[in-house]
């Protein structure tokens, strides 16, 4: 599993104010600690307390702070595509950019796939198009078809997409996880070869008591759907055991007693 570290977003109090008093240590401490818990890549989001003509100045900030301790890629977490292109240009080829991310709506497509072939950047195309977020299993393959299409029309291979069905508060529409889980398994067969698949998992539980149970639990079905990459806390330790514990079941990490340890070494 390829895991985003979720937690430099501008939504959680710490950043939130080390961006407000342009103070890098908060950044710097919590990608460090994701790092250590596990994080293959860090979600870079600016949030939504700054207003929106300074989002452009505080992504760069933001990327240009969190590259001082790490080479680990980063997700560019922005619908806007300049603020993206910002935070791209700030990582200035010293890391792995991921665009996180574009919608579905063709010009949308045909910018943000142009921009990802220019920087070598891999690419997140959410199940979203000009009528919201797509409901139906046919309606979220039919914008992933599109957005591989589009990958591959600027001579993109499908293995730099991540395709995201969205995943919604369980709170709010209780049918909606299992359509994800049926739209995760035909994901992988839209290609070849496949894209890759990522959630935004947290969005689940959000508004809910029992958060990280219910993260932990939907993270191992969509595993067993073929789901390869998430956003969540690595800080979690036992959302994160509960993933590594996976790959042993799902057969893609070797099994001893020490699984976890190993595992965690291996990062
Ligand atoms: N898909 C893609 N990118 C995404 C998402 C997605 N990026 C943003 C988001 N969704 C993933 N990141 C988060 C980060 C935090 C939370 C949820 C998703 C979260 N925050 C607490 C809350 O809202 O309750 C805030 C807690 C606090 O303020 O301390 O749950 O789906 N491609």
């Amino acid at each position: 599993m390829f895991v985003i570290g979720e937690r430099i977003n501008g939504m959680f109090k710490d950043i939130g104010d080390g961006i407000a008093a342009k103070d890098v240590k908060p950044v710097h401490a919590m990608a460090e600690k994701q790092l250590a818990g596990g994080a293959d890549a860090l979600d870079i989001n600016v949030g939504t307390r700054v207003p929106k003509e300074e989002r452009g100045e505080v992504m760069k900030w933001l990327v240009e702070a969190t590259c001082e301790v790490t080479d680990k890629p980063l997700s560019i977490d922005n619908p806007s595509i300049d603020i993206v292109r910002a935070g791209i240009e700030a990582a200035d080829g010293k890391v792995k950019t991921i665009i996180n991310s574009t919608t579905g709506q063709q010009d949308k497509l045909d910018a943000f796939m142009k921009l990802a072939a220019d920087t070598g950047s891999s690419i997140i195309g959410l199940a979203i198009d000009e009528n919201g977020v797509a409901s139906t299993a046919d309606a979220k393959l039919e914008i992933g078809m599109r957005t591989i299409a589009a990958a591959m029309e600027v001579g993109l291979s499908p293995d730099e997409v991540y395709l995201d069905p969205i995943v919604l508060p369980v709170n709010c529409d209780q049918a909606a996880p299992m359509i994800v889980l049926e739209t995760v398994a035909q994901f992988k067969m839209l290609s070849d070869p496949a894209p890759h698949i990522v959630v935004g998992l947290s969005n689940l539980s959000q508004g809910a008591l029992e958060r990280s149970l219910i993260n932990k639990i939907f993270l191992t079905m969509a595993m067993a759907a073929g789901l390869d990459a998430s956003i969540h806390d690595p800080l979690d330790e036992e959302l994160m055991n509960s993933m590594i514990t996976a790959e042993v079941l799902l057969n893609n990490t070797i099994y001893s007693n020490s699984y976890i340890q190993a595992y965690r070494q291996s990062k």
